[in-house]
């Protein structure tokens, strides 16, 4: 089934000119973009994007590093786009849960500057296309 998905390469990744290396993963895998976009967000956005994560003590200097500098936002779509692009990232904690191959395996150490962002799943993909999009 084909699916859309959000995908964000984080302030740290723009700095470090990483954004070629991520899209070439992605059209590797065989997804595509469907939209992309570089901006700096106001806190709002991030602080609606994390919503979730809200009464976590991490919560105040992850929207600071958001918003921090330009990111660039994407909407990927193909088979299964939510899940597969979770996959090309790796696990939250790049040292800890990321493998080797995956982006923030081969590219990130710390769990705050890990690279990227892609939606867990069709509802956060949802609300999330449609806070960073628009739409779906
Ligand atoms: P993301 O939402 O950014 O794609 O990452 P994720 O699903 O793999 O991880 P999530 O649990 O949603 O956490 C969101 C982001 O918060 C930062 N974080 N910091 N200091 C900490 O313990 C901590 N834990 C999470 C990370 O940047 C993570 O990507
Ligand atoms: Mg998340």
């Amino acid at each position: 089934m084909t699916e859309r998905t959000l995908v964000l390469v984080k302030p740290d990744g723009v700095k470090r000119g990483l954004v070629g290396e991520v899209i070439s993963r992605i059209e590797r895998k065989g997804l595509s973009l469907a939209a992309m976009d570089l901006r700096t967000v106001e806190r709002s956005v991030a602080e609606e994007h994390y919503a979730e994560h809200k009464d976590k003590p991490f919560f105040g200097e992850l929207v600071d590093f958001i918003t921090s500098g330009p990111l660039v936002a994407m909407t990927v779509e193909g088979p299964r786009a939510i899940s597969a692009f979770r996959q090309l990232a790796g696990g939250t904690d790049p040292v800890e849960k990321a493998t080797p191959g995956t982006l923030r395996g081969d590219y990130a150490l710390e769990v705050q500057f890990n690279l990227v962002h892609g939606s867990d799943s069709p509802e956060s993909a949802e609300r999330e296309l449609k806070l960073w999009f628009g739409s779906l």
